[in-house]
C-alpha cells in the first residue's frame, strides 16, 4: 500500500523546461502523490459502503495515519477527536468523517502556514539556510533567490559550503541563472569568513536580501553545529539583528528522520522557518502535519520537485487535499 517511496531520482530539469504552471504546485503534487497511491484514506470507503462508522474504521485510518507518518501526538489529537464525535453520533457516514478529517488537519495545519516576510527595513534581509546532507538546501536557495528576483528584490548569494567539492560551482550556476552574484572564497575557508565577507559586500551595495548556503551536516556532529553558531555570532557583530531568518531544509521524504533533525538545529540555533523538500517523492506527507503539531515551525516553503516551478509557498487547503487525495474543490 506505501511502496511508493522514489527509487530513482529524475534528472534535473534544464532551467528552461520548468514545468507547467497550468495545475499549481499542489495540483502537481496531487498528480505524483497520486501516482504513487498515496492517500490517507484511498481504499476506505471500498470497504465501507453500508457500514457505520465504527472502532475497527478509526483504528484502520490512525493505523494510516501513522504510516503516513503523521507521528503519535498528532495521530492522536485527530483520533480523539473523531471518536468523540462518532460516539456522539455526528459522523455516521464515511463523507462525514472524512470532512471531519479534513478539518482537523487544516486546524493543525493553518498556525504554521506562515510565508516568509521580508522585513524592507533590515536591508539586507540575512537569511541563513541549514540542514542535513542533500536535502535540498542549495536547490531551494536557487529557486528562492529566482523568487525575489521576480519580485523585484536585489539578492546576492553567499557560498558558505566550502566543504563539499563542487557546492561552489552548484551555487554559481544558479546564480548565474538568475543572473545574482554569489560571493565565494577558496575550499576550505571558514564558512563564517565568507558569509560575513559576502555580508559586508550585501550592505556595500544595497543588496535588498542575502541569502547564505552552508554545508550539509548531521545534527549530532556537535562540532559542525558549533560551525553554524558561529557564522551566526560572526553575522551579529555586522549587524546585531541578523541573520532574520534561519531556514531549516528538510527532505519530507525522511519521515520521522526529519522531525528529531528540525528539534536539534532548533534548539541549537533558532530556527525561524521551514522549508519542506521532496514532497514528491514520499508517501510520508503526513510528516508536516507531525512538524505543525511537535515544533510549530513557521512553514515558509515546499518543494515538490526538481524544476523551478515546483517551488512554492505552502497552502493549507491544497496540502490536505493532496494528502487526502481527493478530487480538488470544484
Ligand atoms: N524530487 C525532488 N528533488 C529535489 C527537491 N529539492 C531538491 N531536490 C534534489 O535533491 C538533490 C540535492 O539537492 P541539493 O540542493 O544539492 O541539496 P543540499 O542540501 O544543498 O545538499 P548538500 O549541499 O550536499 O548538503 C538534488 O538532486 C536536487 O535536485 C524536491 O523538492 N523534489
Ligand atoms: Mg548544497
Amino acid at each position: 500500500m506505501f511502496e511508493f517511496l522514489k527509487k530513482t531520482p529524475a534528472p534535473p530539469a534544464p532551467p528552461q523546461a520548468d514545468a507547467p504552471q497550468a495545475r499549481g504546485l499542489f495540483g502537481r503534487l496531487r498528480a505524483r502523490l497520486g501516482e504513487r497511491a498515496a492517500s490517507l484514506v484511498r481504499g476506505l470507503g471500498d470497504w465501507l459502503p453500508g457500514r457505520r462508522i465504527d472502532a475497527e474504521l478509526l483504528d484502520e485510518l490512525e493505523l494510516r495515519l501513522l504510516t503516513a507518518d503523521v507521528g503519535i501526538p498528532a495521530t492522536e489529537r485527530i483520533l480523539e477527536d473523531l471518536r468523540r464525535r462518532v460516539a456522539r453520533q455526528e459522523l455516521d457516514d464515511l463523507e462525514a468523517l472524512l470532512a471531519a478529517l479534513r478539518r482537523s488537519l487544516t486546524d493543525i495545519l493553518a498556525p504554521v502556514a506562515r510565508p516568509l516576510v521580508i522585513d524592507a527595513s533590515r536591508r539586507p534581509f540575512v537569511t541563513l539556510v541549514v540542514g542535513v546532507n542533500g536535502s535540498g538546501k542549495t536547490t531551494s536557495i536557487g529557486k528562492l533567490a529566482k523568487r525575489l528576483k521576480d519580485e523585484g528584490r536585489s539578492v546576492m548569494l553567499a557560498a558558505g559550503d566550502t566543504f563539499r567539492a563542487a557546492a561552489v560551482e552548484q551555487l554559481t550556476v544558479w546564480g548565474e541563472r538568475n543572473d545574482v552574484p554569489v560571493m565565494s572564497q577558496a575550499p576550505g575557508a571558514d564558512p563564517a569568513a565568507v558569509i560575513f565577507e559576502a555580508l559586508a559586500a550585501a550592505r556595500a551595495r544595497g543588496v535588498d536580501v542575502l541569502i547564505a548556503d552552508t554545508a550539509g551536516r548531521l545534527q549530532n556532529q556537535s562540532h559542525l553545529m558549533d560551525e553554524l553558531k558561529k557564522v551566526k555570532r560572526v553575522l551579529a557583530r555586522q549587524d546585531p539583528s541578523a541573520p532574520h531568518e534561519v531556514l531549516l531544509v528538510l527532505d519530507a521524504s525522511q519521515g520521522q528522520n526529519a522531525l528529531t533533525q528540525a528539534k536539534a538545529f532548533h534548539e541549537a540555533l533558532g530556527v525561524t522557518g521551514l522549508v519542506l523538500t521532496k514532497l514528491d517523492g514520499t508517501a510520508k506527507g503526513g510528516i508536516v502535519v507531525a512538524i505543525a503539531t511537535e515544533l510549530g515551525i513557521p512553514l515558509r516553503f515546499v518543494g515538490v520537485g526538481e524544476a523551478i516551478a515546483d517551488f512554492g509557498e505552502f497552502d493549507v487547503e491544497d496540502f490536505v487535499t493532496a494528502l487526502l487525495a481527493a478530487p480538488p474543490p470544484a
